[in-house]
This record gives structure tokens, C-alpha cells and sequence, in this order.
């Protein structure tokens, strides 16, 4: 990459830049991590310094994933750096069903601390809960994980990242012993021979990489879109397959199927790269092509056409984002397309391959350091003795302190307040009042927590319901690493000062570890946290000890695994990195292309078959719901609802249905319908369109109140991977008279 690029502009890590000297940065969103560069103090000439300066959005052509190019969001990202609609100081509830009120940090941060210990003296320590989220940086995500497992002794520490790619994550772990969501650069994409992108839509998710796949098609490539939306991705493909929510299973065991009768398995690969044929292709021979037009409603010549783009190019890719992977059956399904790529010898080969567009900020990077119930850093398993072992020495304990693992988000969410839950949160980084499934019932458990504390930049929904809110910096502020999508782990450089009422997450976790007993152990600068961190992961499967904050500024992104040690050495040298050898490992762009990172170096198929959702259609509720997102709101919406352009936009939730669904239930374009799931009731405008399935209604699930799409969203849970199933439940739709 470096060769590409030019240098990097900016002021040395963690200094806030001088007024007008551009500071090169990403964007403080999504997983592709859009380069850009931040101007300081222009604009209402406030000096570089100066609480919340104003700052300047410039162009980073060089950056070359997006080469300057920006979604709304990223453009717009400074207006929440100004004061009107941030947090500026600690609010604490000094009474119960009293208010939020202004406080010192001494008296914030002493109640955290009293609120924390208290639960955990009375009741133990798995009474104390943490949940982290995927934007955090790697640097908060490692410290959270620390801070779980040692200042609070406790196995109760989940994020958001389990509603988002985790289904993906196991299935990649299965197959290929790995899980980086993208085993090769974006750039990749544009050279292929045929993308299959199945329940992505990066028109409106990553606008910016659409670039690639236009680029595809114009080098001669096809691009097959499987949505049972046409969503403006749709609108680019050479072939849209419109399957019906949560049968993508079955779709992908279809092309399998047909994969072998029309005798385009790749024999060779399959012998020399891969074990586990014979099952997974028996499996698929149950799933013959009438059936699945059955079950998903893509007519058999649709599927054909699908396999022989995929097989006729001379290289070709799956791709999938959360259609396939939100189901309570995400990582068989992952696996299917899995097992696809591997028969036709699309896998561990140049410009060919299974990967998933990962979502958050820091969706990679915050899914290796050990916010994770089952994990500790460098993507290591908490219940291996010699991760145990490794992480306990760079921390300075003995391995048997550190906890078991605990419960995965949803069922951490599900236990708050009951007997043996948690009775206590730390929360830092979601706002699953918004974003969890069955959001009512969500609300409640958190409700009836004996103490809740929240770190935002916002007042969250969730944040509303705390009893402290600590207001931190935001990613102008700070300096601090994340992981794109491509398993690129970049740079993210301080351009401004932050108000003088907030501190960074990482000066929040010290304060309260000291107040906890722990005076040592949480640096608050965040290039020592990294190189803990760099130690931490050293011979693991993420491993980062070769990383440094200099090589990232100098090569523009160092892709994982990038160790500092020789293959072999490393796993068991905790202490301090050693100085950089003389030809320091190039990080690796591309995986899997010599073997797979299972242990006889071979992908393994897995024996996959369709099954149902968990919820099908009834004489009750006879429509599926599915939900998403739209281009001008991020997640929750709590950063994209208070940036007035992003909201002029997009001003609201919506149900978009089918005409002929529209024209019987009585409804007009802009009128409120309610949709009725098993768990709740919401209410929005119609939004109405040919561009669905007649049994299929979406909502986006931005909003909070009557329009809330997660208060009827289904929480059953993949059995592997814990990821609940958005994007599937059963629903009825009618017209809302008078309570619209
Ligand atoms: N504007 C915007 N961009 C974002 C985000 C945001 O909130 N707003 N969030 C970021 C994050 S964290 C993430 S995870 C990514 C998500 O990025 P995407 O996965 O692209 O986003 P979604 O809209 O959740 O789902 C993609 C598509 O799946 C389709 N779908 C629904 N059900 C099914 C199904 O059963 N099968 C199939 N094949 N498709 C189905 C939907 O119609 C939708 O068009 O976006 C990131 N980028
Ligand atoms: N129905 C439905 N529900 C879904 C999905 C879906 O497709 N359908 N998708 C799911 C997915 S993929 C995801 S990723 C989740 C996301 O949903 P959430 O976890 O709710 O994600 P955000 O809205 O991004 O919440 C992040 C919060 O952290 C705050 N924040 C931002 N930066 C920082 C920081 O540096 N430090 C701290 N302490 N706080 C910060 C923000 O202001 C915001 O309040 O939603 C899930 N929910
Ligand atoms: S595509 Fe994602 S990273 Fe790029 S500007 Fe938009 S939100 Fe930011
Ligand atoms: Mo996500």
C-alpha cells in the first residue's frame, strides 16, 4: 500500500493539530473506515485547541479505499463535535425515579465505582455486567475486556458485535480456522470474475465501495445480488434473486446442488485443500432445485443462471453483509455459501473467496480484544489454558484469576435484574433500548438494574435509563486504532481538543479502576494501551505484535497478522516487544492463499441443511418482517438523529410494502400502518413499492418509540454463534386509525 500512497499529513500521533494543518483521519462510522482529513479551527477561526473547535472535512484522495469519496454520514460526522447536542458533563440521579442531574466527575465517577462494588460485595462478582459495542475503538475495546475480567472479576462482559457479524464469525472459524472478515483487500472486488453479494446493500451501507463493484461490471464481471428487497444495490445487478427472508439456506444448497449435477465441482481442489466433501455434498444433494423454488420462491432458471455466472468466471466471490447472517440459522447458512466457494474451488486463490462485509466502525478489530463472553485478546479462546496463560502474564496475574466466559449479549440483556443476572451495567458504546431484539422487554430488564452506568457522546435511549452518564470524547478528540473490514487496522488521529467536561474512555477506566483497587494497568495514553495490546495478542490468531502506530501513519494500514516474532516465537514472551527485527513481517493483505489456518492446513466443509425460522407465517400473523438500514441514519440513530441533515433526510421509521399488500389492507402512500409481531406492535408511514415481495414488509430499525422496529423483532438465537434473528418474524399489517 505504501508504494501507492503519499505520506501521511498530520502532527504526530496525539497531538491536536495546530488551526488549518490538515490531520489525516477515518471516519467515526461504519467498517470501511473512509479516509479523511480534518482541518481544524477554520471555519469560525477557533483555535486548534479550543473545547470543541470547529473542524473542516478535506479530501484524502490518497487514501485508496475511497480515495476521498464520503457517504452523508461521514461528511457530516463534525457537527456532532459541537456542544447543542452533546454531552458536556457527567448527569447523575441522586434519587430514585428522580431525574438526571449535572454532577462533578468526583461525584460521577464515585458513585460508578460505590454502585459497581456494592452489587459486587453484596451478590459476587458475575452481578456486575459489561456490554461493550463494535465502534469502540481497539485500544477501549482490549481495556474494557481488562477491565471486565480484572478490576471486576467478572465472566459477564458481551457487546453489540453478537447482533452483527458474529454468525459470519463462527461459520469462518469453522471452515477455515480464521475468522478476518475480508480474507482480501476490497480492491480485489473490482478484479474478480463474479460477486455473489447476498443480504448486503452497500449503496446505502457503504456508498463509497460501491465503486468496486461498478468497476467490476465494467471490466466484463457479473455481479448477482440476492435480496428479497430491489434495493438500489439490486438496481447494478446483472441478476437480482428476490428469495423470501430467511431461506437463503436452502438458496445456497439449490446452487450446490446444481453445482454437482452439472459437474462443475472442482475435484482437484476439493482432493488437495479441503476435508469433509462427501457429507456436505450429500447434504446438498437433498436440497434439489424444485424444492428450493418451493421454499424460497427463486424460480429454477433464476438459480441456473446464478451458477453459471459464479462458474463460468474464472474467478469468482460470495459475499454476504446481514440478510443471510441475522437469522437464528446465520452460521449454517454462512456455511452453505461456504461450502459453495470451497466445491468450486473458490477459496485460498487469488481474487477468489468467501467474506463478509463487516459493519461497525471497529467491527473487525472490536471482535478480536476481548469484549467478547468467550474471549480474550488476539482473537484467543478464553477457555484455552495457554491463551490463559499468555494473556495472564502480560497482565500480571495468575491465570486463575481471570473468569470463564460468560453470557452472550442477548442473554446477558435477557438476564439483567433477574436471579443470578447481572444486577449492575457498565455500558459503553450501543444503545440497545434501539438496537436489541424485543426492545420492550429489553427496556424493561434494563429498567430493573440496581445500578446502571453509560458512557456515551450522547443521551442515548439507554443513557436515559442510567443512573450515572459519563460523557466521553469523540474520534476528532482522540487518538486510537481501528480494524476495517479488510482486517486492515488503521489510524485514527486526534485533530481537536475535546470539551473540557468530557474525558476519553480510556481516562473513565482508569479512574475507575483506581477507585477499584487497581492503580496500575490502565494507561490512559492510548499508544501504550496498543503496545499492551500488541503484546497481549503476540501468537495469536489476531495477532498485532508486528503493528506498530508508525507503521500504520507510514503505510497507510497494516493488515493482521502482522507478527513481531518469526512464525513460531512469540506465543510465549510476554514482557516488552522486542525491537523490531530488520525485515519486519509485511502484515498479510491476503489470507489463506498457501493453506487454510486449520490445523492440517485444509478448509473444512461443514454438512449444512435448510431448516425454518424460527417464527414461519400463521393465520395470526401471515406477513414477514423484515428489517435495516437506509443511507442518512446510523444504527440506533443516536450520533445521525441530532446531525439536522442527516434527519432532514431521513426524518423517520416507515413500512415499505407491496402495492397489492398496500391495496388490501386499505392503505395510501404516507398513511400509518401497524405492523404486529408476537412480542409488540409498531406504527409508521407507509412507504410503498413494487420493489418487494408481496408477503415481505421492512422497516429500518433507526427509531426509537411507536415506530421502534426491534419491539417486534424475534430474539431466538443461533445456537453457535448467539445471533438473533432481525431479520426474520412473523407479522400482520392493518391500517393504524387513530393511533398513528
Ligand atoms: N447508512 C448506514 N450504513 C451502515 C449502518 C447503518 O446503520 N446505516 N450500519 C453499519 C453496520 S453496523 C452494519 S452491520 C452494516 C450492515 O449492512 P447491510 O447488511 O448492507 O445492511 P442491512 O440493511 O441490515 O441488510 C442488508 C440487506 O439485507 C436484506 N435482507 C433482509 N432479510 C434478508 C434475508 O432473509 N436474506 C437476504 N439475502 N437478504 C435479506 C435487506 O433487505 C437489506 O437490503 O452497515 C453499516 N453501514
Ligand atoms: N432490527 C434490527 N436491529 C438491529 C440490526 C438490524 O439489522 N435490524 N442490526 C444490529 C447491528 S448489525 C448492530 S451493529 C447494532 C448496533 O446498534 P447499537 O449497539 O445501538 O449501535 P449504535 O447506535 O452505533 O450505538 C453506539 C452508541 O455509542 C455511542 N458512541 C459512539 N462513539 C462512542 C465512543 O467512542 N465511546 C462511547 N462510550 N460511546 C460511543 C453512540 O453515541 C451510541 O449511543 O444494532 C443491531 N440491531
Ligand atoms: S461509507 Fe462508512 S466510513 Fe465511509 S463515510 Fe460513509 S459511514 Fe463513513
Ligand atoms: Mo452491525
Amino acid at each position: 500500500m505504501s508504494a501507492t500512497t503519499a505520506p501521511p499529513t498530520g502532527p504526530a500521533p496525539g497531538t491536536p493539530s495546530a488551526v488549518g494543518v490538515p490531520v489525516d483521519t477515518h471516519c467515526p462510522y461504519c467498517a470501511l473506515q473512509c479516509g479523511m482529513s480534518l482541518r481544524p479551527g477554520t471555519s469560525a477561526g477557533a483555535q486548534a485547541a479550543d473545547a470543541g473547535a470547529s473542524v473542516e472535512v478535506v479530501e484524502r484522495t490518497a487514501f485508496d479505499v475511497n480515495r476521498g469519496a464520503l457517504c452523508g454520514k461521514g461528511r457530516t460526522a463534525p457537527a456532532l463535535l459541537s456542544s447543542g447536542v452533546r454531552l458536556t458533563g457527567p448527569l447523575v440521579r441522586r434519587h430514585p425515579g428522580g431525574g438526571l442531574e449535572p454532577a462533578s466527575w468526583e461525584e460521577a465517577l464515585d458513585r460508578v465505582a460505590a454502585g459497581l462494588s456494592g452489587v459486587r460485595t453484596a451478590h459476587g462478582p458475575d452481578a456486575v455486567g459489561v456490554f461493550g459495542g463494535g465502534g469502540l475503538t481497539n485500544e477501549k475495546a482490549y481495556l474494557l475486556g481488562k477491565f471486565a475480567r480484572l478490576v471486576l472479576g467478572t465472566s459477564q462482559i458481551d457487546y453489540n458485535g453478537r447482533f452483527c457479524m458474529s454468525s459470519a464469525a463462527a461459520a469462518h472459524n469453522r471452515a477455515f480456522g480464521l475468522d478476518r472478515g475480508l480474507p482480501f483487500p476490497l480492491a480485489d472486488v473490482a478484479r474478480t470474475g463474479c460477486v455473489i453479494l447476498v443480504g448486503s446493500n452497500p449503496a446505502e451501507t457503504m456508498p463509497p465501495a460501491l465503486r468496486y463493484f461498478t468497476e467490476l461490471r465494467e471490466r466484463g464481471g457479473k455481479l448477482v445480488v440476492i435480496d428479497p428487497r430491489r434495493t438500489r444495490t439490486a438496481e447494478h445487478a446483472d441478476l437480482h434473486l428476490a428469495p423470501r427472508p430467511g431461506t437463503d439456506l436452502a438458496l445456497a444448497l439449490g446452487m450446490l446442488h446444481l453445482v454437482v449435477a452439472e459437474g462443475r465441482v472442482d475435484e482437484e481442489f476439493v482432493a488437495a485443500r479441503t476435508t469433509g466433501w462427501p457429507a456436505a455434498r450429500a447434504a446438498a444433494m437433498a436440497h434439489w432445485p424444485e424444492l428450493v423454488e418451493r421454499i424460497t420462491g427463486v424460480p429454477v432458471p433464476a438459480l441456473r443462471e446464478a451458477v453459471a455466472m459464479f462458474c463460468d468466471a474464472g474467478s469468482s466471490m460470495v459475499l454476504t453483509a446481514r440478510g443471510p447472517e441475522q437469522q437464528s440459522k446465520g452460521t449454517d447458512t454462512v456455511g452453505a455459501w461456504i461450502n459453495l466457494c470451497l466445491a468450486t474451488g473458490r477459496a485460498g486463490r487469488p481474487l477468489s473467496g468467501y467474506g463478509c462485509l463487516t459493519g461497525q466502525g471497529n467491527g473487525q478489530g472490536g471482535r478480536e480484544h476481548g469484549q467478547k463472553a468467550d474471549q480474550l485478546p488476539g482473537y484467543r479462546r478464553l477457555d484455552d489454558p495457554a491463551a490463559r496463560e499468555h494473556v495472564a502474564r502480560v497482565w500480571g496475574v495468575e491465570p486463575e484469576v481471570l473468569p470463564g466466559p460468560g453470557r452472550s449479549a442477548y442473554e446477558l440483556l435477557d438476564a439483567l435484574g433477574t436471579d443470578g443476572g447481572p444486577r449492575a451495567l457498565l455500558l459503553s458504546g450501543s444503545n440497545p433500548v434501539v438496537s436489541a431484539p424485543h426492545a420492550a422487554h429489553v427496556e424493561e430488564r434494563i429498567a430493573s438494574l440496581d445500578f446502571l452506568a453509560v458512557c456515551d457522546v450522547v443521551l442515548s435511549e439507554t443513557a436515559e435509563l442510567a443512573d450515572v452518564v459519563l460523557p466521553v470524547a469523540q474520534w476528532a478528540e482522540e487518538t486510537g486504532t481501528v480494524t476495517s473490514l479488510e482486517g486492515r487496522v488503521l489510524l485514527r488521529r486526534r485533530a481537536v481538543a475535546a470539551p473540557p467536561g468530557v474525558r476519553t474512555d480510556l481516562e473513565v477506566l482508569n479512574a475507575l479502576a483506581a477507585r477499584l483497587g487497581w492503580e496500575k494497568g490502565f494507561p490512559t495514553d492510548p499508544e501504550e494501551v496498543f503496545d499492551e495490546l500488541r503484546r497481549a495478542s503476540a501468537g495469536g490468531p489476531a495477532d498485532y505484535s508486528g503493528i506498530t502506530y508508525r507503521r500504520i501513519a507510514e503505510e497507510d494500514g497494516v493488515f493482521w497478522p502482522c507478527p513481531e516474532a518469526p512464525a513460531g516465537e512469540g506465543t510465549d514472551v510476554p514482557g516488552p516487544v522486542p525491537a523490531p527485527g530488520p525485515v519486519p513481517h509485511p502484515g498479510t493483505p491476503r489470507l489463506f492463499l498457501d493453506r487454510f489456518a486449520t490445523p492440517d492446513g485444509r478448509a473444512r466443509f461443514v454438512p449444512v441443511t435448510h431448516r425454518p425460522s424460527a417464527e414461519e407465517p400463521d393465520a395470526g400473523h401471515p406477513l414477514l418482517l423484515t428489517t435495516g438500514r437506509v443511507l442518512a441514519q446510523y444504527q440506533s440513530g443516536a450520533q445521525t438523529r441530532r446531525v439536522a441533515e442527516l434527519n432532514d433526510a431521513a426524518p423517520g421509521p416507515f413500512v415499505q410494502l407491496h402495492p397489492r399488500l398496500a391495496e388490501r389492507i386499505g392503505v395510501a402512500e404516507g398513511e400509518p400502518v401497524a405492523v404486529v409481531s408476537r412480542r409488540g406492535r409498531a406504527v409508521a408511514p407507509a412507504r410503498i413499492t413494487p420493489g418487494i415481495r408481496p408477503d415481505t414488509v421492512f422497516m429500518p430499525f433507526h427509531w426509537p418509540g411507536a415506530g421502534r422496529a426491534n419491539t417486534l423483532t424475534n430474539p431466538a438465537l443461533d445456537p453457535t454463534s448467539r445471533m438473533p434473528e432481525f431479520k426474520v418474524c412473523a407479522v400482520r399489517v392493518e391500517r393504524a386509525d387513530g393511533d398513528g
